[in-house]
């Protein structure tokens, strides 16, 4: 499953400010669409390091109307947010599933709303919000770590109703994790498979690529220089995920392609 990524926000660090007005989300949408995306994640409050909360109306105007005008597109949409009453509005108007970067530890009240609402939840690893999250990434060992604590997620959110087969997790690159974390639980999509859900990988143009990729001053590559990247990891985690992520739906797309090619299971196999 390929996820494009639609940030409806004037400050997410790598398409912030582009895509704000529904006219524009919507266009980029529909390029996504065409382009191959399985679902287009939309989010209206960003979630970069150092990031503040914004209000509650504030999310809700800017998501609810760009996901009624995809819904009657026929564009299966999910709704990217920390709060229970944002996924039940983005439900009531067309949003087919709910995508919690907090894994229900932001609001309390998301598991119960999600069970009630009976949608595909996408629970992600997190420890605490972006104005917190550098100094939240210490680990021992990582992967043991992070599975550890998506378990225990996972266990809240069935307790409080959600049907197991409905949770997809997400191993949270880059959310209080370093870039050796991050790398980490890349090569170590073996043990996050091991919990036995489908796995959601969220990579696309992240730091810790910028990073990887740094020039010979040690300048970080920007975020639009950074898809060629995404896109090779992209293949190199195709036979391995359930899902990826993405903000260059066509270049993932690609690399899936050349990905399923090689592994001989694609149609020119
Ligand atoms: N990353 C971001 C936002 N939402 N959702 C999931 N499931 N996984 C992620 O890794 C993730 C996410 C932050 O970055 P971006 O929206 O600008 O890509």
């Amino acid at each position: 499953m390929v996820w494009g990524v639609l940030n409806v926000t004037p400050d997410s660090f790598s398409d912030g400010g582009r895509f704000h007005t529904v006219d524009r989300a919507v266009e980029q949408a529909r390029l996504m669409r065409d382009s191959g995306a399985d679902v287009i994640d939309v989010g209206g409050e960003s979630t970069r390091p150092g990031a503040e909360r914004i209000p509650l109306e504030q999310e809700l105007t800017r998501v609810l109307p760009v996901i009624e005008t995809l819904k009657a597109e026929g564009i299966t949409v999910s709704i990217d947010t920390m709060r229970a009453d944002v996924a039940a509005a983005a439900v009531e108007v067309g949003a087919m599933l709910v995508n919690d970067v907090s894994g229900g530890r932001s609001d309390p009240a998301m598991h119960a709303t999600v069970a009630e609402l009976g949608v595909p939840y996408v629970l992600m690893h997190w420890r605490g919000h972006s104005d917190r999250m550098n100094e939240l990434a210490v680990y021992d060992d990582p992967v043991r770590q992070v599975c550890e604590e998506i378990e225990q997620q996972i266990e809240f959110a069935v307790q409080a109703g959600i049907d197991r087969e409905r949770i997809i997790i997400d191993p949270g690159i880059g959310f209080a994790k370093e870039a050796d974390h991050n790398w980490a639980l890349l090569r170590a999509m073996d043990a996050v498979n091991g919990l036995k859900q489908p796995v959601l990988v969220g990579a696309s143009r992240k730091r810790f690529i910028g990073a990887l990729l740094a020039d010979a001053d040690g300048e970080a590559r920007d975020s639009d220089g950074r898809d060629v990247a995404t896109s090779a990891l992209s293949g190199l985690l195709a036979g391995s995920v359930w899902g990826l992520r993405v903000h260059d739906v066509q270049a993932t797309v690609d690399a899936l392609k050349v990905a399923r090619a090689m592994s001989g299971s694609g149609e020119h196999g």
